[in-house]
């Protein structure tokens, strides 16, 4: 049995981020894989300076793997899936093409959503990114309405680092991308990631009723 990775979270959020904390991404990583896990938290409250040890930017999440610690959910997500020819090919250029999209991911597609998101939520009606972030989701859309997967012509974590930055409601719902969303659908369908949402609502769900007690 090899040592268990223990994947850091908060210890409660509020309602709206659940389902979206980005442990999410190793969980799911994790249960794709069949690595073992643990998961343990960092208090929400004062997250600013209460673990800057672990994570300079008071966030999560983090892994630790015997005596690697890391944080950035990105990094995280390629030393789990250099473990798991499941989320990453061996084959040399099957690999490359793997993190070239798991940054792509992160650095062209959510680099622009999630301000975007942020303006939005926030109330602002003459939101300034939807022009970039139309620009980048159409030329996705275009990419996606030719292949199924995006590297190595089949799952990997190219695919659930995509899907998990794009399946945000407020996106979906913005635009008509007919491939992109079945896209979404076909990556989120997969029973890890289930596994890995059920398990993360459950763990804050818990948390309330630990505050509730207190
Ligand atoms: N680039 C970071 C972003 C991490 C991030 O935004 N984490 C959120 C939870 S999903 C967080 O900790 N938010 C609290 C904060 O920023 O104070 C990563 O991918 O790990």
């Amino acid at each position: 049995m090899p040592e268990a990775i223990t994947i850091w979270t908060y210890d409660w959020v509020p309602e709206g981020p659940r389902g979206f904390v980005r442990d999410l991404r190793l969980r799911w990583a994790c249960e794709e894989a069949g690595l073992p896990y643990a998961v343990r938290t960092v208090a929400f409250d004062d997250r600013e300076t209460n673990h800057l040890g672990r994570q300079p930017f008071g966030q999560v999440p983090m892994i630790e793997d015997g005596d690697i610690a890391l944080f950035e959910s990105g990094a995280c997500l390629i030393h789990l899936a250099r473990k798991s020819e499941t989320l990453m090919p061996r084959d040399a250029g099957a690999e490359a093409e793997v993190l070239q999209w798991v940054l792509s991911a992160l650095n062209s597609i959510e680099m622009v959503s999630v301000p975007w998101w942020f303006l939005t939520i926030t109330g602002d009606v003459d939101n300034k990114l939807t022009g970039w972030l139309d620009t980048r989701l159409r030329q996705l859309e275009n990419v996606l309405a030719k292949r199924e997967w995006l590297a190595a012509s089949r799952f990997t974590a190219a695919d659930l680092i995509m899907a998990d930055v794009l399946r945000v409601a407020k996106l979906r719902a913005h635009g008509d991308r007919p491939a992109t969303e079945a896209y979404v659908a076909r990556v989120t369908a997969r029973p890890a990631f289930a596994k890995a949402r059920a398990d993360q609502l459950a763990h804050f769900a818990a948390a309330d009723e630990t505050r509730k007690g207190d």
